[in-house]
């Protein structure tokens, strides 16, 4: 009997491309790309814990380097390639990486993203059938302006769906004023991938973070953190129940939602407030419930028990593969070659559900097929 071989499909998998680097390298503030002479990458500089060695070593050259270097695995279509072809990637669904357009104008957010979405869309016609994109909206920019940008992308071949931050409108994921947004988006079946960047607050990882610890606490801890936050801020202002066609893909497995969920519903459950106004009464639909009906997750959490909890909570049918491709390259191997950060998250597959079973070949590619429609043009 013939055996047909799995198809991998990565879900999250991130770009800049060219004319998006040129606005970084003009600015003077977070997100930036500066040069430095002991380097010879530039380096791009994104998180607000960033900030502090940012300032070091623009006074001292022995200070150490902020930011991470910015290699071609950022910008280049060619080095993407390459990167599927490696790992054994079939198809990749690419995103602007973050913080997306987040800090441009309300006048210069709108042509932007057309350009951006273009450019995604350019990408992927070079390589049909091999990669499809999540479009960036233009979230500073007028309301009208942002619905005619959900209609553009909705005509873009290979869009599937959005990328969106936690910030919203500004004033995050449960602002009335993003419902429109919502409705449009779910009414063109496009799918929101969740993705965090603003993390907690400098502070919370106290003084000796920047010079000592390096990138772990905001990207392990505050990334995830900050996911958790907005979906659960989204499910208490019941975004969910009005916006019923919703569908978001959570970025690393959801934060840390699948080991939270049971404590968020024993929160409601016992809340005086929201008991006595009614929030709590039949036809409530729990937290369980949404993460079963309108939530996927990524499968970017590289360990098995991280993973296991994921699918315990929304069902392996709702996980999908992804590398976070060019983010966290081998230190002491060869970028060209194979990345440990993309054999974790493989193996993190077959060690929570066992190689080649079925749900293994449906988290590593046939989740993202029938979910984003990738075998359609
Ligand atoms: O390393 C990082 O800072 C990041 C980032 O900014 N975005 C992302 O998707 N992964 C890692």
């Amino acid at each position: 009997m013939a055996t047909s071989k799995i198809r991998v499909v990565d879900i999250h998998t991130h770009m800049y491309p060219p004319s998006y680097i040129k606005i970084l390298e003009s600015r003077s503030a977070i997100p930036l790309v500066r040069t430095f002479p002991q380097a010879a990458d530039p380096r791009l500089i994104l998180l607000e814990a960033e900030v502090k060695s940012l300032e070091e070593a623009t006074q001292d050259a022995t200070a150490k380097l902020p930011g991470r270097p910015l290699t071609s695995h950022f910008a280049s279509l060619a080095q993407k390639v390459h990167f599927m072809d490696t790992h054994g990637i079939d198809i990749s669904v690419i995103s602007l990486a973050n913080p997306w357009l987040d800090f441009l104008s309300a006048s210069e957010s709108g042509k932007m993203a057309e350009s951006v979405n273009e450019e995604f869309s350019r990408m992927c016609s070079e390589h049909p059938g091999r990669l499809f994109f999540f479009a960036t909206l233009p979230l500073t920019a007028p309301l009208e302006t942002l619905l005619a940008a959900v209609s553009h992308v909705q005509g873009l071949k290979y869009c599937r769906g959005i990328i969106l931050g936690t910030s919203g409108l500004g004033k995050g994921l449960d602002d009335p004023a993003l419902l429109p947004i919502f409705e449009a988006v779910a009414a063109a079946h496009l799918t929101v991938f969740l993705h965090p960047h603003y993390g907690l607050p400098n502070e919370v990882w106290g003084p000796r973070a920047s010079a000592e610890y390096g990138h772990v606490l905001p990207l392990a801890l505050g990334f995830p953190m900050e996911t958790t936050i907005a979906v659960t801020r989204m499910y208490l202002a019941g975004v969910f129940d009005k916006v019923r066609d919703l569908r978001m893909i959570l970025a690393h497995s959801g934060g840390t939602l699948p080991f939270l969920a049971g404590r968020i519903e024993s929160c409601v459950l016992h809340d005086g407030q929201l008991v006595r106004e009614g929030k709590v009464g039949k036809g409530r639909r729990t937290v369980w419930e949404v993460l079963k009906e309108q939530i996927y997750l990524d499968a970017v959490i590289y360990s098995e028990v991280g993973l296991k909890a994921a699918i315990d909570a929304t069902g392996a049918d709702r996980l999908m593969f992804g590398t976070d491709h060019p983010f966290f390259p081998p230190l002491e191997t060869d970028e060209q070659g194979e990345w440990e950060s993309v054999s974790l998250n493989a193996a993190a597959v077959t060690k929570a559900v066992g190689e080649g079973s079925g749900e293994a070949s449906a988290i590593m590619g046939g989740n993202a097929i029938s979910i984003l429609r990738l075998d359609q043009d």
